[in-house]
């Protein structure tokens, strides 16, 4: 199930699936500010990367940053994965609207498509950030990250933006929201 919309110089697909298996140039991770790893897609990207290389290359960011705040993002390599990067963003925590959750989550998918530019990423997946543990409402998330998204592919960040939504429910509600902004 995917579905595709052409965005000035590139595009911008949503499908659904698990993102470890997609073979792009990076994959992002919804990860937390430790960069410790966790559950939901965090988990997985690690279990699919190589639990043990994964973290020492996450420590060692760590070592030199402290932390990661919600909005930045970091970039290691994807080792077992397909894509040959990971890039690393933390959401943020729903906390009921007034914390600037959607200036924290526009943050994270801006500053990934940045991130991405630099190092020459052309095709990356994002999951959806904050959408799981961290509880930001899906269809508020969907707005933000897709119009994040269709900014950052018609500046030509990337040529090509893939949102990877876990499960049929998710991937309509996203597809739905695709059609009205993209
Ligand atoms: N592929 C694509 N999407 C997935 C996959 C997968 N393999 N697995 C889960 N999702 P979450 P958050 C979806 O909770 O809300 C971690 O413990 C899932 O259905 O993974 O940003 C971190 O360490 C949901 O829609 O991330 C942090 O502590 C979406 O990914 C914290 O959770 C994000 O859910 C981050 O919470």
């Amino acid at each position: 199930m995917q579905n595709t919309w052409s965005i000035g110089p590139g595009r911008i697909t949503v499908r659904e699936g698990d993102i470890t298996r997609l073979d792009v140039d990076a994959i992002v991770n919804a990860a937390n500010s430790r960069l410790a790893g966790g559950g939901g897609v965090d988990g997985a990207i690690h279990r699919a990367a190589g639990i043990e290389r994964l973290q020492a290359a996450c420590r060692a960011i760590i070592r030199e940053i402290g932390s990661l705040p919600p909005g930045e993002a970091v970039l290691t390599p994807g080792f077992d994965l397909p894509a040959r990067h990971i890039i690393h963003t933390v959401g943020p925590i729903w906390r009921g609207g007034n914390a600037n959750e959607p200036g924290l989550l526009e943050n994270a998918y801006a500053n990934s498509l940045r991130l991405a530019h630099e190092h020459d990423i052309r095709t990356m997946a994002f999951p959806a950030i904050s959408c799981g543990v961290y509880g930001y409402p899906v269809e508020d998330a969907a707005q933000i990250a897709l119009s994040a998204l269709k900014r950052g592919v018609n500046q030509g960040l990337v040529q090509e933006a893939v949102m990877v939504l876990h499960g049929e429910p998710a991937y309509r509600l996203w597809t739905r929201a695709a059609e009205h902004i993209l």
